[in-house]
């Protein structure tokens, strides 16, 4: 009974690794950060990404000059930053993408948005192990849903997801007394 178990964690710990390894990290602006100096092209920035489930966004950057929002897609249009959905300012912030569609960040300094210091990250429908079962998936054919107002929706996954990783803990700990 207790092999039985210590495989079945080992099992889970494996998969969790592997899954935790094929999880892209992803600098915004790469080696520029995240900055309004030098121009950059963040939406080129992005336009050259495939985002997908588990992916790791993170913004680094001066937390005395800049930070990080996230807008609804209205407010992203418009740098509007007077009702941030989320914000950053360590100058270190990752995000890890957990639902699919649009997570628009800009930062929230007077004037940066409006000098381009805006991204708009699109976590696109794709075949990926990150896919729980096939049937999951609706027909390619139907594009990817323009999240309106990602808001609470962005919650909840990461809550499971933390779950999950307790309920992993609480194996091995099970595993480790066995
Ligand atoms: C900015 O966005 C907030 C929240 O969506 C909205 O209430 C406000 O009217 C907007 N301000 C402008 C100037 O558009
Ligand atoms: C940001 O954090 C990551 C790990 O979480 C680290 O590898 C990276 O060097 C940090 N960057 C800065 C500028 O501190
Ligand atoms: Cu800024």
């Amino acid at each position: 009974m207790a092999l039985v178990v210590r495989v079945l964690a080992l099992a889970a710990a494996v998969t969790a690794v592997l899954e935790m390894s094929s999880a892209a990290v992803y600098k915004v602006g790469d080696s520029a950060g995240w900055t309004t100096f030098g121009n950059v092209n963040y939406k080129q920035w992005a336009a050259s990404k495939t985002f997908q489930l588990g992916d790791v966004i993170r913004f680094e950057y001066n937390p005395q000059l800049h930070n990080v929002i996230r807008v609804t897609h209205a407010m992203y249009r418009s740098c509007n930053a007077s009702l941030p959905l989320d914000s950053y300012t360590t100058g270190n912030d990752t995000i890890t993408i957990t639902t699919r569609g649009h997570y628009f960040y800009m930062c929230g300094v007077p004037g940066h948005c409006q000098a381009g210091q805006k991204v708009d990250i699109n976590a696109m429908r794709h075949p990926s192990s990150a896919a729980p079962t096939p049937s999951a998936l609706a027909p390619p054919t139907v594009p990817a849903p323009h999240a309106p107002t990602p808001g609470p929706s962005i919650a909840a996954p990461l809550q499971s997801l933390k779950g999950n990783f307790g309920l992993l803990g609480l194996t091995l700990v099970v595993s480790g007394l066995a």
